[in-house]
């Protein structure tokens, strides 16, 4: 219904807006899910329009207003979403998943945290781990998933220790970002877990260059060659077919309406990267595919 609270105070804008430059508005109507046949007059604004006969999904609201002039505006359409009842009474956390690179398919179940897990077969490079967990209903939540690097070498000079990183994408060197370590030595083998910002990256394939600096001011000593690894952004890819589209807008929908995630990539869901899939995702995915940026 907040939705629809929201249109209403839209239409009042619109309405204003059109009452200023055109000396006033005298007809209001509006019409939902593209059915001009049915459209509706609207009182002026704020107004309230009964939406209790609609089913639960993906519905469209649209408004246009006259003047005195006889001039019928542009129309405004809204998409919203009525969800089906949540009556969820879950308590407790009974399984735990994760899995690396994406790699759905060869996830790892996990007790209580914390655990280890074994990463001596994952390559020197970028890499991901997800995460989710199952209440005692049997409902998953959504995933979360951070990055880290793998180093691949290690210094010989006893004085020298690595200190800080730097990482930029694709052709991007002006923007690139530099950061410290945690633990700083003589070597960074092990895991370097770092925040990668890949908020405005577009969807498809890309490449992250990345060197290490030592405490001698010097980048890239170690090896003096700068490191990439090239990786696929599949974010938004909802319905994983490799392609960004309005299938994988109604592939999200359908899995906030069901609950089930057969065929959903969860992590590409969460396309406003806020950790949670939600119908925020719906729009951010919708804003995307009409302004091709996030
Ligand atoms: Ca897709
Ligand atoms: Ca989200």
């Amino acid at each position: 219904m907040s939705i629809i609270k929201y249109c209403i105070a839209a239409f009042a804008t619109v309405s204003c807006m059109v009452a200023t430059a055109q000396g006033g508005i005298v007809e209001r109507e509006c019409w939902l899910d593209n059915n001009t046949a049915q459209s509706q007059s609207l009182g002026a604004s704020p107004a309230t329009l009964d939406i209790s006969s609609l089913s639960a999904g993906l519905h469209w609201f649209t408004m246009r207003v006259k003047d005195d002039q006889g001039m019928w505006s542009p129309t405004l359409t809204k998409a919203f979403i009525i969800n089906e009842k949540d009556n969820s009474t879950a308590t407790s956390i009974q399984h735990r998943e994760v899995w690396f690179d994406n790699n759905v398919a060869e996830r790892q179940t996990i007790g209580v945290t914390p655990v280890m897990l074994d990463i001596s077969s994952l390559s020197a490079g970028l890499h991901s781990l997800t995460m989710r967990v199952q209440d005692d209903l049997g409902y998953w939540s959504s995933s979360v998933t951070k990055h880290f690097i793998i180093p691949k070498a290690t210094v010989e000079e006893d004085s020298v220790e690595l200190v800080r990183y730097c990482y930029w994408i694709d052709d991007d060197v002006a923007n690139l970002v530099v950061g410290e370590f945690p633990v700083c030595g003589k070597t960074v083998s092990g895991v370097i877990d770092i925040e990668l910002d890949f908020s405005e990256l577009s969807f498809g394939q890309h490449t992250i260059y990345w060197i290490i600096g030592d405490n001698k001011g010097v980048w890239g000593f170690y090896t003096g060659e700068i490191n990439s690894t090239t990786f696929f952004n599949s974010r938004g890819d909802v319905n994983m077919d490799g392609d960004l589209s309005i299938g994988d807008v109604t592939a999200l929908i359908d899995y906030l309406l069901s609950n089930d995630d057969t065929g959903i990539d969860m992590v590409a869901a969460d396309s406003n990267l806020d950790g949670n899939v939600s119908i925020g995702d719906v729009t951010c995915l919708i804003d995307y595919l009409l302004g091709d940026t996030w």
